[in-house]
């Protein structure tokens, strides 16, 4: 399958206030299925106060500026027409300040008090977080909250089982709704505080009980539910939850892509695929790897290059020449900038999506002013789709070239190896093979074939008899 991200508020606006929302998705379905895009992952569309959507106030609810329920139903109805899934994003790990369980909670109210964590005389009220200096303990009224993810995001205490009951409701509410799955936010977070020791300590073993739960009660509602999981670690931590759902996003083979051309390092692409993709695809982790270059929470890939479009261009070739679930960040297939200073402050890279040259339509979103992406930078849909060499049609020849090679999703890479410009491998199934050559230099080389056959070319080449000439960063692929 492929998937693409949405942010519903930079994507396109039906009712004029320059906000995007689910009906404007409704609107847009096609352009996503002219791209080829088959799974739609919707950023936060709960309610809540922030830009982003991932303090939510309330979790059976949407939000206003995004639409209604009804906005919502019609979208996944016209969505499954057109052979799309819509999967949602779920935060569970905490709630907003805002929400009534929180305010309840603050107030006094039993039941809830016990939905959240608070300070007591072992906590370190200066405690930060482990990847960067942030603060974990927040002020409320007359109490102390844990909150990871900032002043505004109480985490929720899933020590207390009567949330378990509750989250549940929260799936089943919204399969209920007519959703296709899930993207679990944070996931490794769940169980990330001791509180007997009142320190911040992960506890995979209590996660990994808690999502088992959780997704065998989805797949009850739903069999073919599709569970994707957002878990930012290193190999070691990843392994810990292979298995488990069906879908994990595979964040070091992101940081490998990008870093073998932004290195112009063939070997960092074959020890990354060896480290971080071939047990997947060997069959020894029945998860599917979700395959990415960047989220939201990350600056965007043509920025990752300084803005050189053909690096983009090569990432792409690499992204749909692997097994796995390939995922596109909206915008991404335009080239779209976007620098990120702090995790904290994602805004520039989540900046609206450019449909017109000049900046203005119907339609277009304008919640934000675009310090990146500019009218009249040549990133907007309007133009693209006219330039034959723009970076959205390369993608879209990618994904028409994956879509009839749809096996490669599942296929084993075998001879993987590099020279001084070239990786090269080989994708098989039980009856088809492809031998793919990516340049990974911007330099060209040359490559002897064995004669008569087939081939594809993403990029620029020129094969005359058995030799081809792969200009930079440009991809062969052989049929056997
Ligand atoms: C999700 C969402 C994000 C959202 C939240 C909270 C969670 O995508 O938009 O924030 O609902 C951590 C968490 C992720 C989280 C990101 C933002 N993402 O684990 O779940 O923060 C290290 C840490 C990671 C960390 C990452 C962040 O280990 O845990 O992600 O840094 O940079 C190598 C290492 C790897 C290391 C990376 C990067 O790969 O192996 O361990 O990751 O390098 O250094 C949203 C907003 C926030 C707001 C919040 C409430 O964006 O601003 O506060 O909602």
């Amino acid at each position: 399958m492929i998937f693409y991200e949405l942010f519903v508020r930079s994507f396109y606006d039906s009712n004029n206030d320059g906000i995007g929302d689910l009906k404007g998705i409704t609107m847009k379905l096609d352009y996503l299925k002219d791209l080829g895009v088959e799974g739609i992952w919707l950023l936060p569309i709960m309610q809540s106060a922030a830009f982003h959507g991932y303090t939510v106030i309330d979790f059976y609810s949407i939000n206003p500026s995004y639409g209604t329920i009804d906005d919502f139903k019609e979208l996944t109805k016209e969505a499954h027409k057109k052979g799309m899934k819509i999967v949602l994003d779920v935060p569970i790990n905490h709630t907003s300040v805002k929400c009534e369980w929180f305010q309840k909670a603050i107030n006094g109210n039993e039941k809830y008090k016990n939905y959240y964590v608070w300070a007591n005389e072992k906590t370190d009220l200066n405690e930060k977080r482990h990847w960067d200096d942030s603060l974990i303990w927040f002020k409320y009224k007359d109490k102390y909250f844990y909150g990871l993810f900032g002043s505004s995001s109480p985490d929720l205490n899933f020590e207390n089982k009567e949330l378990w009951k509750e989250i549940k409701n929260v799936f089943k509410f919204w399969i209920e709704l007519g959703v296709d799955g899930f993207r679990l936010d944070a996931a490794k977070h769940i169980f990330d505080y001791d509180i007997k020791n009142m320190k911040f300590k992960y506890q995979h073993e209590k996660n990994i009980e808690f999502w088992k739960e959780m997704t065998g009660y989805i797949k009850s509602l739903k069999s073919d539910a599709i569970i994707i999981s957002e878990i930012w670690d290193s190999p070691e931590i990843v392994k810990k939850y292979h298995g488990l759902f069906d879908v994990e996003f595979n964040f070091p083979l992101s940081y490998y892509i990008k870093d073998t051309i932004k290195y112009h390092d063939p070997k960092i692409l074959v020890n990354g695929i060896e480290e971080t993709l071939k047990h997947y695809i060997n069959g020894h982790v029945e998860s599917i790897s979700g395959n990415f270059f960047t989220n939201h929470d990350m600056e965007r890939l043509t920025s990752e290059f300084n803005g050189n479009s053909d690096m983009s261009k090569m990432s792409f070739n690499i992204l749909f020449t692997l097994p796995g679930y390939p995922f596109i960040y909206y915008g991404e297939e335009l080239g779209m900038l976007g620098e990120i200073i702090d995790v904290n402050f994602t805004e520039d890279s989540q900046e609206p999506m450019q449909w017109y040259e000049s900046g203005f339509g119907p339609g277009q979103t304008e919640w934000k002013g675009c310090k990146y992406n500019p009218p009249y930078s040549k990133l907007s849909v309007e133009e693209q789709e006219k330039n034959q060499n723009s970076v959205l049609n390369h993608v879209k020849s990618l994904i028409k070239f994956r879509k009839e090679n749809r096996w490669i999703e599942n296929s084993k890479i075998v001879d993987l190896k590099n020279d001084r410009f070239i990786v090269t491998y080989t994708l098989k199934s039980e009856y088809k093979e492809l031998k793919v050559y990516h340049n990974i230099k911007s330099q060209k080389t040359t490559i002897k074939l064995e004669k008569n056959k087939s081939y594809k070319i993403f990029g620029n080449a020129k094969i005359t008899g058995n030799i081809a000439q792969l200009y930079g960063y440009a991809t062969l692929i052989l049929e056997k």
